[in-house]
């Protein structure tokens, strides 16, 4: 299960451009901390940041002409393996980048692929992240730096020849397209698997949030799911589902999934979007925030904003601030928001009454029993609530049914145990 990046300690120097922008897409020092954590997450060794205040990016090298001598120099006299900039680069401005400096550039898109690489395990996450690093490289191929790519290649060097270009290109859209499709059935199985579940009346309620907020924690604390939870961003990818007793006895399906970053890679997004939809078919939303960073307002909103683009708009949400432990900041938990430490495990039974209480909040299964006198109201309990099992009996027709709490009182007489 635990996973370790085996790779040799690369020497890394982070790059930023602050523009005065205000906003989750900009870069900022926090967004320069959080590339510090993903750079180390991936394996590296961060000897130094380097952030240009300027109002707006230079468009052929990103960082000024000044800064990219400074950034040259910084590079030998630092042995430093690889420059990570915080945002994506066009292929051009990577190339003339290596040029410049002579040291291997990468991006904060290219750091979280390859994060995402080293830690998918299910064969989905793996076809996942593999289309999601094919089409960011596409359109990037022959834009490589030619001097730094590869090993050996002197000033000068040029990268393949056209031709071999060409080839690569095909041989790159063929993988695309045999992945896409490979997608599209587990994306049937996963569908398939939920439809099921629905069906067996099982609500279900989704962990979701900041990547290291706690998602993890929680989830073992609540079902010993056994998922691996660690001090480090992206500890989880695929997501897990267990059942969870309620406090009022009714069993719902909780899901573990994979954790939200600032400018996440927009193929990333595409890629992973049918593991990120689980949340669409949620019943609840748990969004778990660290209330111990400074940040988690931003993280929050970030969250927010991804969900909506999830199309999540409308769910019922819960807020759960873990790691109050952290500074000590408890407050009154309530039934929308939840104060919580998942590691010291207090505040748990808040938080399970808050979940039993969203859960029943606006629907709940009913069994019923309508005789064949009143056979008309089954279509009617199909347009109000979701049928799951109809069966026809001598004394009428059985009927389970998730349905708004509304209408309890209109069936409640046909009502059986
Ligand atoms: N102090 C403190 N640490 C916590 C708490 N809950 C979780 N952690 C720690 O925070 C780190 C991240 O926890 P995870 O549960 O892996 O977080 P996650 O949200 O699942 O993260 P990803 O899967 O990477 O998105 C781990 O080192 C946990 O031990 C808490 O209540 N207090
Ligand atoms: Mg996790």
């Amino acid at each position: 299960m635990k996973q370790t990046i085996e790779k040799h300690t690369e020497n890394a120097v982070l790059v930023g451009v602050i523009t005065g922008k205000i906003g989750n897409e900009y870069t900022s020092e926090a967004t320069m901390i959080e590339l510090a954590e993903l750079a180390k997450t991936a394996g590296a060794n961060v000897v130094g940041s380097m952030v240009q205040h300027r109002p707006a990016i230079e468009t052929a090298t990103y960082i000024g002409e000044g800064k990219l001598r400074e950034l040259a120099d910084f590079c030998i006299n630092n042995e430093i393996d690889v420059v990570i900039f915080d945002d994506e680069l066009t292929g051009s401005q990577q190339r003339n980048i290596e040029n410049a400096i002579k040291t291997r550039v990468i991006d904060r898109s290219t750091l979280i692929l390859d994060i995402f690489a080293s830690r998918a395990s299910s064969s989905e996450g793996k076809l996942q992240v593999e289309l999601a690093q094919l089409k960011y490289r596409l359109p990037r191929l022959g834009g490589q730096g030619a001097v730094l790519s590869r090993l050996g290649g002197g000033i000068g060097t040029r990268g393949p020849g056209e031709t071999q270009l060409e080839t690569d290109k095909r041989h790159i859209r063929r993988r695309i397209e045999t992945l896409e499709n490979e997608l599209k059935e587990v994306e049937k199985r996963r569908s398939l698997a939920r439809t099921r579940r629905v069906k067996d009346g099982f609500q279900s309620a989704v962990l979701v949030g900041y990547t290291n907020a706690g998602k993890s924690t929680i989830m073992n604390l609540l079902t010993d799911a056994g998922v691996l939870s660690e001090n480090m961003l992206f500890a989880t990818l695929d997501p897990t589902a267990r059942a969870l007793e309620l406090n009022d006895g009714k069993t719902v399906m909780l899901l573990d999934t994979v954790g939200f970053i600032r400018k996440l890679p927009h193929h990333l997004i595409k890629a992973f979007r049918s593991t990120l939809e689980e949340a669409v078919y949620a019943d609840l939303l748990i969004i778990v925030n660290d209330i111990s960073s400074p940040e988690y307002k931003i993280q929050l909103e970030v969250s927010r904003k991804l969900l909506n683009e999830l199309g999540c708009e409308n769910k019922p949400v819960l807020l759960v601030y873990n790691k109050c432990d952290v500074e000590n900041v408890w407050q009154k938990s309530t039934n929308d928001q939840v104060f919580i430490s998942a590691k010291e495990n207090k505040g748990i039974y808040d938080l399970m009454n808050a979940i039993t209480a969203k859960m029943s909040l606006s629907t709940r299964k009913m069994k019923l029993l309508i005789p064949y006198n009143d056979a008309s109201l089954t279509s009617k309990l199909r347009d109000e609530g979701k049928v799951l099992t109809e069966e026809y009996m001598t004394e009428g027709i059985e009927i389970t049914v998730i349905i708004d709490k509304m209408y309890e009182y209109k069936y409640g007489k046909y009502e059986i145990k």
